[in-house]
């Protein structure tokens, strides 16, 4: 790995990311020697485009790899060669091939035999797309150093259905996602240069993804203006190649708002009528068009609620339409009413899915499919299983994963969430006493329907490395991965991801991989724990600590915290209910207070701090020990991180360590957030004696301030003690000071600052007058002011100081960002809290 990154080096490739994990990155030359026997030659059986990509692809990945370039052949083989194509040409052409038995959909089959007396590898599906999954699949194990000679494997998807979804914006934001703009849009119109988006397709084949609906669900009206289409057409057009169908969201009061009818009431005829030409329209300009994505009747979007007409009245309307062309309707799971009234004890969001689709089984059309969030709430850091997988026996579904991290660290945290995805996707809901866990309910097996799959939430955005954290595109491949075989391991789809990434060095996979795997409990150790959600600003930034926004609202989040007891009571008996939504078996396991798993236990039962878990804890010391717990891990991913300097090319290195520099400062702001809000709450003090008492910190407003002045942070427990400083002096910088008063020696010290993105203040920390370091508050945090989301820790290393030291910060505010800081802490070397 060493010797690649110094030949990226010496080209004067930077590692970006751009490629993720299709770099081809060249194979050591012993490696690259198993390889010696390679054919020479790829041959193509016919010349459609997708063959034309499988191809090119095949021959820019020996290259890469082996840096050799395969000749290029159509037609019949004339020497021994690597042959492309679907099972039918290559029936034609080897008829005494014994083909597998099998070969159907996107499934493909890699091996190797006689055609026209040449021995080849042969690389065959059902279709020109089955051909391509095979070559990325073939690629993929040179990459990884696996035999390519000897092959027999035949590979299906679990469920044909594996569809990416981007929330993107017309104008080029894009809802929820992290990686800067939109590649699909800008200013109102599809992006002239649509390169990125053919990468992306790229991307999304490798993984065997077919299908991308591009806008947001929050449907903008003019994705279906007539000067619109052409523009979609493009996108279709740069999908294409790579088999990847297009998809759009809709607005479904589109015939009233923009079509000049009175009404969008799907059952007047005039409204079937206008979607029918207005998707006729589509497909004469996209004849491979995929299918539409609704959000209706959910957080402001209207709906046909407001005719008295059911989801299944709207979905079966415009499934109609699309079914002569093949394309499909995901109507979405995600209905509920966000106004609900919070002093009512039986109200429960989570059960609105249940309640509004379950009566409907049965009566959706079979080119619908209902696109159901993995839990009942939101993708939270942990969920139970959506009960509505298990309550549409007579209906196409589909699961909705979450790769953008919304609630779960938005990419500036490493969260590989392929470990939580799977717990989902193996639970087994019971129905009728029988086995069905989600997997095989989504893939269609368990209750024989036609249609079924895997829909992932991804955003990616212009940057060059997609998601902006090279660590998070993990998920993306897993999703995919998963998607076509749900039964792979998170540590196999972590391995094939790391080696693929970052190389074969056995030290670099074991790190990554343990980083990765250990990722989502950490988070969740830190975040939300015992099933009480992601307790982060459900109002605004959904990104830092803020759990008093989940009481009081109508959003029905609520965690039902008072000053003895916390959790939901969602039982039958003395709750909500929800737990009737669920097969008798799970039924049992949930509605008792002692058989739910302590993960999940306050997502069911409301229940004193002083509950004693199985675990033998009680619920708030589980909480103060956990979120030490979590914090503390995420300082080991740094120095797990660290262990690979000259492991991994330098670009990398230093951009994951600085991300996961930055996230285990965060999760001291989160741990300390969370603590101390409990402990304000219940009046339960800490057991172990660590929350609300940091001895190495210095509160920025006890310090001796010129110009600064004490600010009170909102919400309170975004701040240690709930103030910070802020420098309002027009023009002038702002001092703190504080005098050291411990022994002499070595000392690291940590300043715990707020970086908003509404101007770049400058720090500088001096000892005596002397500077040790400074630096600009500089990057896009989800804030304007200072807070939980804001907050920000600048770790300086080596600073030696003696009694009676002054130590100086010194803030020079920028815009509207007022030099904020928070505390400092100086702990001696090594002895870091
Ligand atoms: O969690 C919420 C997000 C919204 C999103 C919505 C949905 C697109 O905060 O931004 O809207 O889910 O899934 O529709």
């Amino acid at each position: 790995m060493l010797a690649c990154a110094l030949c990226a080096a010496a080209t004067g490739q930077a590692e970006t990311g751009q490629d993720a994990w299709l770099r081809y990155a060249r194979l050591q030359p012993a490696a690259a020697e198993r390889y010696r026997a390679l054919p020479a030659t790829t041959l193509s059986l016919s010349n459609t485009i997708i063959l034309g990509t499988a191809q090119a692809e095949l021959v820019r990945g020996v290259k890469g790899m082996l840096g050799k370039t395969l000749r290029i052949a159509v037609g019949a083989p004339t020497e021994s060669a690597i042959v492309i194509g679907t099972v039918r040409q290559l029936r034609n052409i080897a008829p005494a091939l014994n083909i597998v038995e099998g070969l159907h959909g996107d499934a493909f089959w890699l091996t190797a035999g006689e055609v026209r007396g040449f021995h080849c590898i042969i690389i065959t599906g059902a279709t020109d797309r089955g051909v391509l999954y095979g070559v990325f699949a073939f690629l993929s194990r040179i990459a990884r150093q696996e035999n390519v000679f000897r092959l027999n494997e035949l590979q299906k998807p679990s469920a044909s259905i594996r569809w990416a979804n981007q929330w993107a914006n017309l104008d080029g934001t894009i809802e929820r996602g992290y990686a800067g703009r939109s590649i699909f849009f800008e200013n109102g119109n599809a992006r002239p240069d649509l390169t990125r988006v053919s990468e992306y397709a790229r991307l999304l084949a490798s993984v065997g993804i077919n299908g991308c609906s591009v806008n947001n669900v929050n449907a903008d009206p003019h994705i279906l203006d007539p000067d619109f289409i052409p523009q979609l057409a493009r996108i279709a057009e740069a999908f294409r190649p790579w088999g990847v169908q297009l998809g759009i969201a809709v607005d479904l009061s589109l015939p009233k708002t923009g079509g000049g009818l009175d009404t969008f009431d799907p059952l007047d005829i005039r409204v079937a009528n206008w979607w029918q030409k207005k998707f006729d329209e589509v497909y004469r300009a996209i004849p491979n068009f995929g299918g539409v994505v609704v959000k209706a009747d959910s957080e402001g979007r209207l709906g046909p609620s407001l005719y008295g007409r059911t989801p299944a009245d709207a979905a079966n309307v415009i499934a109609r339409t699309l079914k002569p062309h093949g394309g499909i309707v995901f109507y979405r799971a995600f209905v509920y009413n966000h106004h609900l009234d919070w002093t009512n004890l039986k109200n429960d969001r989570a059960k609105a899915a249940y309640d509004v689709f379950h009566p409907l089984d049965g009566k959706f059309d079979d080119n619908v499919i209902i696109q159901i969030k993995y839990g009942p709430i939101d993708f939270q850091v942990r969920e139970p299983v959506s009960p509505l997988f298990g309550g549409l026996p007579h209906t196409n579904t589909g699961i909705e994963l979450q790769i953008t991290q919304e609630y779960t660290g938005q990419q500036r945290h490493t969260c590989f969430l392929v470990p939580m995805w799977k717990e989902i996707l193996d639970f087994d809901l019971r129905v009728n006493g029988r086995s069905t866990d989600v997997k095989r309910i989504v893939a269609g097996e368990s209750f024989h329907r036609p249609l079924g799959g895997y829909i992932g939430v991804v955003n990616v955005g212009l940057d060059q490395n997609w998601l902006g954290n090279h660590l998070a595109m993990a998920n993306l491949y897993g999703f995919g991965r998963l998607a076509w075989n749900p039964s792979l391991t998170a540590k196999a789809i972590v391995d094939e991801w790391t080696t693929l990434t970052f190389g074969n060095d056995p030290v670099v996979v074991q790190t990554i991989s343990r980083i990765q795997l250990a990722s989502w409990k950490a988070y969740e150790s830190y975040t939300g724990v015992l099933g009480l959600h992601t307790l982060t600003n459900i109002l605004g930034s959904h990104y830092g600590p803020a759990p008093e926004s989940q009481e009081h609202n109508g959003w029905g989040q609520w965690i039902r915290a008072d000053a003895h007891e916390v959790g939901i009571d969602r039982t039958v008996a003395t709750g909500t209910g929800f737990v009737g939504q669920y097969s008798s078996d799970v039924r049992n396991t949930c509605e008792s207070l002692a058989n739910t798993p302590d993960d999940l236990l306050l997502f069911f039962h409301h229940v004193p701090y002083t509950y004693k878990l199985h675990s033998g804890k009680t619920v708030i010391q589980t909480i103060y020990d956990s979120h030490y717990a979590g914090a503390d891990k995420t300082k080991q991913f740094v120095s797990q991180w660290k262990t690979l300097n000259g492991h991994v090319d330098d670009d990398r290195f230093q951009d994951v360590l600085a991300q996961l520099t930055y996230q285990s400062g965060h999760a001291i702001v989160w741990r300390d957030a969370i603590n101390d809000w409990f402990h304000k709450i219940s009046g339960i003090t800490d057991a172990n004696g660590r929350v609300g008492n940091h001895p190495h910190r210095i509160e920025a407003e006890s310090m001796e301030l010129q110009g600064y002045i004490p600010f009170d942070v909102t919400p309170w427990e975004g701040a240690s003690g709930g103030r910070a400083v802020v420098c309002v002096q027009i023009s002038q910088s702002c001092i703190a000071k504080y005098r050291f008063a411990g022994p002499k020696g070595w000392y690291d010290i940590d300043v715990e600052y707020f970086d908003q993105n509404n101007g770049v203040s400058k720090y500088q920390v001096f000892s005596g007058n002397q500077m040790v370091d400074e630096w600009l508050a500089d990057s896009s945090l989800p804030a304007t002011e200072p807070n939980g989301d804001s907050a920000t820790r600048r770790h300086i290393t080596g600073v030696a100081l003696r009694p009676g030291d002054v130590l100086r910060i010194e803030g020079f505010p920028d815009a509207a960002e007022a030099a904020p800081f928070d505390y400092v802490e100086i702990y001696p070397e090594r002895a870091r809290p």
